[in-house]
Parts: structure tokens; sequence; C-alpha cells
């Protein structure tokens, strides 16, 4: 419709006045670099931290992740492109606190460690590992801080365009409109079948991070693992599994350390009281309570909800099927002691 339309060019629009992709200076000096080993970043662990990590250690070890699934060779992505592509999926994350490049690093890499230390690379083919980790790296790519009931009130150009899954659908179209520029594209070496195929995983797998699709999704998934279902060939279950993946990468900060949980909770709070400002501000509306910076008291308590009602249940039941995955599972566990003790105290 015309109404979409203008939309989409206001979108476009805001896109142009971002640099799109990574400059030649950069992308050379990541090219020849050597790239430290994945014991170095502690990649196979479920206690990543990338706190101490440089910038452009965060894209070493993103390149080390792939050089570990033999992805480059088995996919004959150019080395160059590669690297430029990382570069380019870091700079159009923006500083927001929490939803940066950082913030998509660790989700690849809880990836990562759940399909190698967790074994679960055994259910999947090559060419879903690799759509997997390039969903993982693309899954919040131009996110403003602000989330999708945000577009919806304050009628931004997105949620014209997408009136569901409004940011994930943007996050989607960042990540293809950097693939799309050749020298970006790393997946101009599959054949047209394996370029649909990965395309298609790439894209369920960030439109699942909307948490509205993992509330849809997770009871046909419960049902699937209570009748015992360890069948994961057909692809609806693939899809179903890979979803369910992405949600558990997405908020496995609620299993670190507890010092690396409590700093990242700070961040996930920053960021919601900056949209509550800006719906104050702006909308002259009472922010709900997670966004309000007046009740931040209720902040251990909200992580005790978030774990229980989202965390727990899906690392339990991952964990029940792929037991090698359980340090999520105890890792939350340890934590939710923590916020209540914390949470007592109000
Ligand atoms: C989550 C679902 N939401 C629609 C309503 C609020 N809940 S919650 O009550 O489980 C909740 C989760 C409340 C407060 C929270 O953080 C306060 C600092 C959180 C929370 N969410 N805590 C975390 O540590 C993390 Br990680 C998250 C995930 C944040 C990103 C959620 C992305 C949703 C985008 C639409
Ligand atoms: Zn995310």
């Amino acid at each position: 419709s015309a109404c979409k339309l203008m939309a989409k060019q206001k979108v476009a629009l805001e896109c142009l006045s971002y640099h799109a992709t990574a400059s030649n200076d950069d992308t050379l000096r990541l090219t020849s670099e050597p790239i430290p080993s994945a014991e170095s970043y502690n990649l196979y662990s479920f206690t990543f931290i990338d706190f101490d990590l440089t910038d452009e250690d965060t894209c070493r070890a993103t390149i080390r992740m792939f050089k570990q699934c033999d992805l480059i060779q088995k996919f004959h992505i150019p080395y160059e492109v590669f690297c430029r592509w990382i570069l380019s999926v870091k700079k159009n994350y923006r500083p927001v606190k929490y939803h940066n490049w950082r913030h998509a690093l660790n989700v690849a890499q809880t990836m990562f460690a759940m399909l190698k230390t967790g074994k679960m690379e055994q259910f999947m083919t090559d060419l879903e590992i690799l759509g997997l980790l390039v969903a993982c790296l693309c899954h919040d790519l131009d996110h403003r801080g602000t989330n999708n009931a945000f577009q919806m009130k304050t009628e931004s150009p997105l949620a014209i365009l997408y009136s569901t899954s409004t940011m994930e659908h943007h996050h989607f179209d960042q990540c293809v409109m950097i693939l799309n520029s050749d020298s970006n594209n790393i997946f101009q070496n599959l054949s047209m079948e394996d370029y649909r195929k990965v395309m298609k995983v790439v894209e369920s797998a960030i439109l699942s991070t909307d948490l509205a699709v993992y509330f849809k999704k997770k009871n046909k998934f419960m049902e699937l693992i209570d009748e015992g279902e360890f069948d994961w060939q057909s692809e609806e279950k693939k899809e179903l599994l890979c979803g369910m993946m992405m949600t558990a990468c997405d908020v496995s900060a609620i299993a670190k350390p507890w010092e690396v949980q409590h700093r990242v909770a700070k961040l996930v709070a920053d960021e919601f009281f900056d949209q509550g400002d800006l719906e104050r501000l702006q909308l002259n509306q009472q922010p709900v309570a997670m966004m309000d910076r007046e009740r931040k008291d209720e902040l251990p308590q909200m992580q005790v909800g978030f774990i229980d009602v989202i965390c727990l249940p899906l690392y339990k039941v991952l964990s029940d099927t792929f037991p090698w995955i359980m340090p999520l599972y105890e890792g939350t566990m340890e934590n939710k002691k923590h916020w209540q003790d914390l949470a007592e105290k109000v």
C-alpha cells in the first residue's frame, strides 16, 4: 500500500545516514591478523565473558567460532568478504546500553557452546549451523534500545511496515541488506538451493527471538518433548528447536556467573529506564514498572519472575533432552538465589 511504501522509504532514508559497510582499511587489518585460539577466548565455555575483550578481539573471537566449525572452508567464503561482513555487522549495531554488538557476540558464543560443548551440533547440518551463527550475530541489528510496544505506541515507520514482531523483521531486513552488497555476501559461493535454505534458517531464527513468538511456540515444543520426541529431522520440528535455541541463547546472560549477571542486568535495566524516560517525555505516559526508574527497587523481584517464567522452564526442557547444556540451567538457578536474597532485603 502507499502508506507502507512511504514507511519503507522513511526507514530506508534513516538507514542511509548510517554507515552500511566496513572500511577497506579495517577489513584489511582484520584479514591480515592472526586469530588467537578458541581456548584463549574461553569460547567453549558457558561462562564466556566479553568485558575484557577489545573491539578487535570481539571480531577475532567471532572469526574463531566460524573456523572451529570449519564453515569458511566448507562454504567457500572468501576470507576478505568474511572479515568485511563481520565488521559491517558490528558497525550496524548502535551504541545502546544492552542491545549492542557485544550482546550479539554473547548470543552467538552461547550458540557455539551449545552446539560444541552442549553436543547439539550432531542434530544440525552444516548449513543450519552456519545459519544459526549468522542469525545470532544479526538478530538485533540496528536495535534502538526500544521495544516493539514502543514502536507501536509512537507509530514509528517500522511499526507501520511490520505490525507484529516489528523490530525482529527490521533486524532481518538489516541482515539481508548487509548480505546484498557483493563485498559482504558471505553466502556468495552457495548453490541457489543452499542459499535459499540458509536464508530461511536465518529468517526463522531471527523472527523467533521475539518473546511473543517464543510464548506462542513453547507449548508445542514442550508437548513434543513430553511425547518423547527425539527425532529432530522433520523440517517443522527442526525449525521449532532452532527457535527455542535462539531464545535460550538470547537470554543466556541470566546463566552467567553472578558478578557478570549482576552487571548485565544493570545494562538491561538502564536501557529499559531510558525507554521509560522517552515514554514520559514523548508520549506523556507513565511507563510500566520494568521501565520506571522510580521503581528500580523492584528489579530483583522482576529478575526472579523472569527466571521462573521464561528462563528456567526453557533451560529445564532443553537440558532434559540435551543434558550437556545443563550448565545454563545450573547457572540460572544459582543467580535466582542471589536475586531472591536481594528481593528479600527490600
Ligand atoms: C519479560 C517480557 N516482557 C514482555 C515483560 C516483562 N518480562 S519480565 O517480567 O520477565 C522481565 C524481564 C522484567 C524485567 C527484566 O529486566 C529488568 C532488568 C527482564 C529481563 N529481560 N531481564 C533480563 O536479565 C533479560 Br536478559 C531480559 C531480556 C531482555 C530482552 C527482552 C527482549 C524482548 C524484546 C521485545
Ligand atoms: Zn537479543
